[in-house]
């Protein structure tokens, strides 16, 4: 389905007064205004496939109804969403869970909804049905070569399928380790996987860019080939200028400082993008700053002042994308209160006075930084937000929209109750 134009103009108008009180009243304490506000306009999250679909636990699995059930459907699930809140131009897809089979047919819709194909995953943590060697004891790390041949190869094939639909990176996100002391040689399981990245880095077009996922724990819980990002740094700085870093805020031990590691990749020229979620314990894949607003805003704040401090455009610099799945939300839902939460982060951020945040930090008055940074975080952007969405055909409000024209019980009418999303 799409959503008519008039619909969201329609309901624009209802919401028009009083959002304009509230714009006025936040955007007269701010000089620049204009200026955030097209930066908000530039600023779009890649949505993932596979969040499109309920996401199940290793306990179960919930499907909802009216879930995507081929990669179509779901960029039309992207094109809804970009349709409402105008910054979810771009969908990443996951190989296999999606094979792009016929790629004109499939550029053509993105190119009728306004999407873009965002950074293409490779998936070595599963087994495949057709698959001739398991990756039980890990892929691009494995002892046996045959088996790292075939990941290779595998992650070699998703380039290939990202250059016909016009990605410019591969994500490699490999669940390599072990679950037991001596069950791995750290060392060897390490050389075994940069050699495997080299030869995947070979292959990469010349303006692409390979991103290296790390990750604390899971599925093994003893050690992670790519377990920090240390390790990831490594990888990246011995592959070379195409390889970087990529932070996925649940991939941390508890408590990590996110920003002071997202500050030092930017200073290094390494950081490759983000995967935004949130959590409480582990990689829980929650909503984007359900659980912890202001470190994402604090995220955002070294975001926004290494990418000024190296001349890097916001909005095309990096890789961003929302990595997150669960059980209890419409997904939909999910992905717009997500998408809101990233863009009232990067919002407040710009917001912050460097001049006196620099000058706070050179005097070391703790307490004058603190007030800076806070009364940014507690000023209500919401409505800059919304402005930013308006001017460019969005919905001042995408959730109501969806509520009330009742988008899920269409979806539902149109793809039936009982239909499952490939992906976790
Ligand atoms: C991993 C990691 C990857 C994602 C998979 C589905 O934990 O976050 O980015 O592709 O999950
Ligand atoms: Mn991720
Ligand atoms: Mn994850």
């Amino acid at each position: 389905m799409r959503i008519e134009k008039f619909k969201i103009e329609e309901h624009n108008h209802s919401l028009l007064a009083e959002h304009k009180r509230k714009f006025d009243f936040v955007a007269a304490g701010i000089d620049n205004i204009e200026s955030f506000i097209q930066k908000l306009i530039d600023f779009n999250v890649a949505i993932p496939s596979w969040a499109l679909g309920t996401g199940g636990t290793r306990f179960g699995r919930f499907s909802g109804a009216g879930e995507p059930g081929s990669i179509e459907e779901k960029m039309e699930d992207v094109g809804l969403l970009h349709s409402l809140n105008q910054s979810s131009g771009a969908i990443s897809l996951h190989i296999p869970w999606d094979i792009p089979e016929n790629y004109s047919a499939i550029k053509n819709i993105a190119a009728q909804l306004g999407l873009k194909f965002d950074a293409v995953n490779s998936n070595t943590f599963q087994d495949q049905k057709d698959q001739q060697l398991s990756y039980k004891f890990g892929s691009l790390q494995h002892v046996n070569k045959d088996v790292r041949k075939q990941a290779i190869e595998h992650n070699i094939e998703v380039i290939k399928h990202g250059i016909e639909l016009g990605s410019k990176a591969l994500t490699v996100w490999l669940s390599d380790g072990s679950c037991f002391p001596g069950q791995l040689n750290f060392r060897k399981a390490f050389q075994n996987t940069l050699e495997s990245l080299q030869e995947i880095y070979a292959a990469l077009p010349a303006d692409w860019k390979v991103f290296i996922e790390y990750k604390a724990y899971e599925p093994n819980f003893y050690s992670m080939t790519v377990g920090d990002w240390g390790q990831s740094l490594l990888y990246a700085n011995k592959l070379g200028p195409k390889a970087y870093t990529l932070v996925d805020l649940g991939h941390h031990l508890p408590n990590a400082n996110i920003e002071q590691i997202v500050s030092l990749l930017l200073m290094e020229g390494k950081l490759a993008g983000f995967h935004f979620n949130d959590s409480k314990y582990g990689d829980d894949d929650l909503t984007v700053g359900s659980i912890k607003p202001y470190q994402l805003f604090l995220i955002f704040n070294e975001l926004v002042e290494g990418m000024d401090a190296r001349g890097m455009n916001h909005a095309a610099d990096l890789g961003w994308m929302i990595d997150a799945s669960h059980n209890v939300k419409d997904p939909l839902e999910d992905l717009m209160q997500s998408v809101e939460a990233i863009m009232i982060s990067y919002a407040q951020a710009l917001l912050i006075d460097r001049k006196k945040l620099n000058e706070a930090q050179q005097n070391n008055d703790v307490v004058a930084a603190q007030e800076i940074l806070q009364n940014t975080f507690r000023t209500d952007v919401r409505a800059i937000v919304a402005e930013a969405r308006l001017r460019t055909g969005g919905a001042l409000s995408p959730l109501q929209v969806f509520r009330q024209m009742k988008i899920r019980e269409q979806l539902i009418k149109e793809r039936g109750s009982r239909t499952i999303a490939t992906g976790l």
